[in-house]
């Protein structure tokens, strides 16, 4: 009996809490063009995020240097609901591949909000990482 008990006090708070949060991919909102909405995250290991083809012509694809150790990269296809469930703590950055160049970027933080300007990797396209830097010092 104790073991039992022992997994479903272990087991059941996580299920209960894992949340799921939605991104739009927007062609515009108040924050400008090519967007995800919003477009930082902070979130629990284990929530998931749902990305929302709202508009089409966009998609999720993780921005290589910006997956933690030991997560699965997120490849979205373009006009695609995608969810993903984030399991690995750690600074997620993702781009819609084809609006990359436009900025269409948006930043996940799974766990603790300790990711730094200087996490964001170089050689981005300029109009990404100014959205990125952005993102990340205007969090709360
Ligand atoms: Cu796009």
């Amino acid at each position: 009996m104790r073991p039992l008990l022992t997994f479903l006090f272990l087991v059941i708070p996580t299920l209960a809490l894992a949340e799921t949060y939605e991104v739009q991919m927007l062609n515009r909102n108040a924050n400008g063009s090519m967007v995800y909405d919003p477009p930082y995250l902070n979130i629990q290991a284990g929530d998931r995020v749902k990305f929302v083809a709202t508009r089409p012509g966009h998609n999720a694809v993780s921005i290589q240097g910006m997956i933690p150790d030991g997560a699965m990269a997120i490849k979205g296809r373009l006009n695609e609901e995608l969810t993903v469930t984030l399991d690995v703590e750690g600074l997620y950055g993702i781009k819609c591949t084809p609006h990359f160049a436009m900025g269409m970027v948006m930043v996940i933080e799974v766990g603790a909000q300790k990711a730094k300007v200087d996490d964001i990797p170089v050689g981005l396209p300029e109009r990404a990482a100014a959205r990125l830097q952005d993102y990340l010092a205007h969090r709360n």
